[in-house]
């Protein structure tokens, strides 16, 4: 490879690229890149090269003494975001631990997604089900705690997302609700908030929208159960009072509602920034009865659920339970537990104690709460296997880092955004360049680990844990081939009419358009509930409402931190790449009200504090947040990786001031904006 360059010819991107793709080529031939297996040799951070036989021998071996002596309970794993975008490991990784009766899974979603999955599942039936906005034909974009002209639309597949947005301005009106005047704010309209108090806003315009008579009860009756609950329950947040919380004026909170109500093609589209507060899975369920009772959900232009080619569900886990867990009953959402659990499972003796770790693609000290007590906890495990492109601050605790190949290294198809896409677009991609040095991709990893770990279990006569006929084999682009098939999608190219398949793909090396645009009346086909209706009131959120009665506004003077994300940026790495890094300097974002209340001015350094924590920065000072309100990017405070341009960047690890015990209960989900901080000068 020389260069990476747009394809003019994808009939989706039309020739956009995002610069962290352009990057690949960076990586891909990164001299601190790991081309070999690692071992542990001596203190966190120090390997040795090993073959790939000698590692799986040893790992497999160890991996079933310590499920001999503790069963499945005794290993844990945390699946991290860049498995999102390889199928091989979207379809190799919880199959394997299902296979294996591996449960406590962890992974990026208690960080991101799992109040929208929870929220899902109580009201659709599915953790998969997230509604999208028909960008197309929506004149009314209502954004509520997302930047997607930095993050380029999170659950939510539009490649040239600007346009789009500009094309809705241009008709009617973008509005961002964000504690940030952030780019996407600033391009369009921006209502700022105080961090973590969504949930009195968007109760407030339901309210408003009841109270002017803008639902139409009927129609609503028709489509959904729980109506006149939420309406009842809800009915102490005025405007009034939920200026008290969230600062956002009642006037202006009563007429955006009307404004949404009124506006004939309208939806709001919430992300992370609803999703990590204290009371983030009502609040996205409020986002999306927002949608329902203005008669925007399933309209068109409205909220609506993507016409996905395959079905997801048979991919990824879509329930919700509550499971029974060593430190009592405890959410599992779509198969994740709350990420708080993890050290204890590791750093608890007893019965069932975690002994051994596999993580994936993750940089849990940095990119998840608690860091500090993670690394005493992953320094006691047994068994630390971790997958990845580089050492990094996480896995250089591990016992064998295994070296990862890159998407341009493997034939993929990706199906992740399948559903969230505004004109519904397929790909499939040969391998690039042959995986370099001896890197693997995840499923191959996942079937040499499985066969091994299968002839282990089975020769172990004493071992009833574990019955299975035969080891798991993965191999995923024919799996996603056979959902295609199975899933029965028809396009016509050419003006013959064809069934989705890789093969046809394939002979489409630019990528298939496979509608004009979305359906969008189909969507309550969609709702999975047991009686096909969508849930806007589960029993299960009366606490949360007992919670919303007792919780007291902001008290004056307080600061509550969020953090953020930069173009040049994915989470805590990319940062080993030197045109993407040079520019970046993370800062603390204040506002100069608050500045000068903390006595900071621009370019001082301050410390920042929470009842968890305490780190250094950089401030900036700087309009463009919210009184009492500061911001952090994530993803900082190298040290300790191979990484060593990323080690010399200046930055600190924000989520050392996250709570890993807070967050909301019913959805396992970190607070990760919101968390009450003292600023002080240095
Ligand atoms: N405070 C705060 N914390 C946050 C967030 C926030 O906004 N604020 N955001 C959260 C979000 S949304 C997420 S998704 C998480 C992400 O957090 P994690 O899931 O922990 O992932 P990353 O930080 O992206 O780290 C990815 C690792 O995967 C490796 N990697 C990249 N590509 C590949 C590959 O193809 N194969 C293999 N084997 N390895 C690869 C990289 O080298 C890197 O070490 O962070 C969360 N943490
Ligand atoms: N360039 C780049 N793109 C990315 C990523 C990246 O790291 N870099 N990460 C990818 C990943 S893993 C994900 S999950 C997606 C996320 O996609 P988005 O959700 O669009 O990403 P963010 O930029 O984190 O947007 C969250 C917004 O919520 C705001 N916010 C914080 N707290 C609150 C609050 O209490 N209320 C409200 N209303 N707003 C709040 C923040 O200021 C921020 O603007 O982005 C993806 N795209
Ligand atoms: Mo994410």
């Amino acid at each position: 490879m020389t260069r990476i360059a747009p394809d003019r010819d994808n009939p989706h991107s039309h020739g956009h690229v995002c610069v962290k793709g352009t990057s690949a080529l960076d990586i891909a031939y990164d001299p601190d890149r790991l081309l070999r297996p690692m071992r542990r040799v001596g203190g966190p951070g120090e390997f040795e090269p090993v073959s790939w036989d000698e590692a799986m021998t040893d790992i497999a071996g160890r991996l079933a003494d310590i499920m001999r002596r503790g069963g499945a309970d005794a290993v844990a794993n945390y699946i991290g975001n860049p498995t999102a975008y390889s199928n091989g490991a979207q379809v190799s990784i919880r199959p394997f631990l299902a296979h294996f009766g591996i449960w406590k899974m962890f992974s990026a979603a208690t960080q991101d997604a799992t109040a929208r999955m929870m929220a899902s599942y109580l009201a659709y039936g599915s953790a998969f089900r997230f509604p999208i906005p028909d960008l197309d034909r929506c004149d009314f974009l209502l954004v509520i705690g997302a930047n997607p002209l930095v993050s380029h639309g999170s659950a939510l597949t539009a490649p040239r997302i600007r346009e789009d947005l500009d094309a809705i301005a241009a008709r009617g009106r973008v509005i961002v609700v964000d504690p940030r005047e952030t780019e996407t704010a600033q391009r369009y309209e921006h209502v700022p908030i105080t961090p973590d108090t969504d949930i009195w806003m968007l109760a407030a315009m339901i309210n408003t929208l009841f109270a002017d008579d803008l639902v139409d009860l009927e129609a609503a009756r028709a489509i959904a159960t729980g109506v006149d609950e939420l309406r009842e329950r809800l009915a102490f947040v005025t405007p009034d009072l939920a200026e008290r919380y969230c600062g956002v004026p009642a006037a202006r909170i009563a007429q955006l509602a009307r404004d949404f109500a009124m506006a004939p093609r309208a939806a709001a589209y919430s992300r992370v920034g609803l999703c990590r507060g204290s009371f983030s899975t009502l609040a996205v369920v409020l986002h999306d009865a927002l949608n329902l009772l203005a008669g925007k959900f399933g309209a068109v232009g409205g909220s609506v659920f993507g016409d996905s080619p395959i079905d997801l569900t048979r991919v990824r886990p879509t329930g919700v339970e509550t499971r029974e867990t060593r430190f009592g009953p405890k959410a599992y959402v779509a198969s994740n537990l709350h990420f708080s659990m993890l050290a204890d499972e590791i750093l608890t003796p007893g019965k069932g104690r975690v002994g051994a770790f596999l993580m994936e693609s993750g940089n849990i000290v940095l990119s998840a709460p608690g860091g500090s007590r993670l690394e005493e906890a992953l320094d006691a495990l047994e068994l630390f296997v971790a997958h990845d492109l580089y050492i990094n601050e996480t896995n250089r605790y591990a016992h064998y880092i295994l070296p990862g190949a890159t998407f341009l290294e493997r034939a993929d198809v990706p199906t992740i955004g399948l559903p969230h896409m505004v004109r519904p677009f397929a790909q499939y991609t040969d391998a690039v360049i042959p995986p370099q040095g001896e890197t693997r991709n995840e499923h191959s990893i996942f079937n040499d680990l499985g066969r091994r770990l299968h002839d282990h279990l089975v020769a172990d006569p004493g071992a009833s844990l574990y019955q299975r006929e035969c080891a798991p084999l993965f191999d995923p682009v024919s799996k996603i081939d056979g959902h295609m098939r199975d899933g029965g999608f028809e396009i016509e190219v050419g003006g013959v009419r064809e069934a989705l398949s890789i093969d046809l793909l394939a002979r489409h090396p630019h990528g298939l358009a496979l509608a004009e645009g979305l359906t969008c009346t189909n969507s309550l086909s969609k709702v999975v509930t047991a009686d096909g209706l969508v849930h806007l009131w589960n029993p299960i959120l009366e606490p949360e409402v007992e919670r919303l009665h007792a919780a007291a506004p902001p008290a004056p003077g307080e600061l509550r931190l969020f953090s953020i994300r930069t173009l040049k940026s994915m989470n805590s790495w990319l940062h080993n790449v030197d045109k993407l890094v040079r520019s970046q300097r993370p800062a603390l974002m204040i506002h100069p009200g608050d500045a000068a209340m903390c006595r900071l001015v621009d370019g001082a350094r301050a410390q920042v504090s929470s009842a968890a924590g305490m780190i250094e920065v950089d401030v900036r000072v700087t309009a463009s947040v919210a009184r009492g309100a500061v911001c952090y990017p994530h993803g900082w405070g190298h040290r300790g990786g191979n990484w060593r341009r990323a080690n010399g960047v200046e930055g600190a690890n924000v989520n050392l001031l996250a709570d890993p015990r807070a967050g909301d209960a019913i959805s396992a989900s970190s607070l990760l904006d919101g968390i009450v901080v003292e600023v002080t000068p240095v």
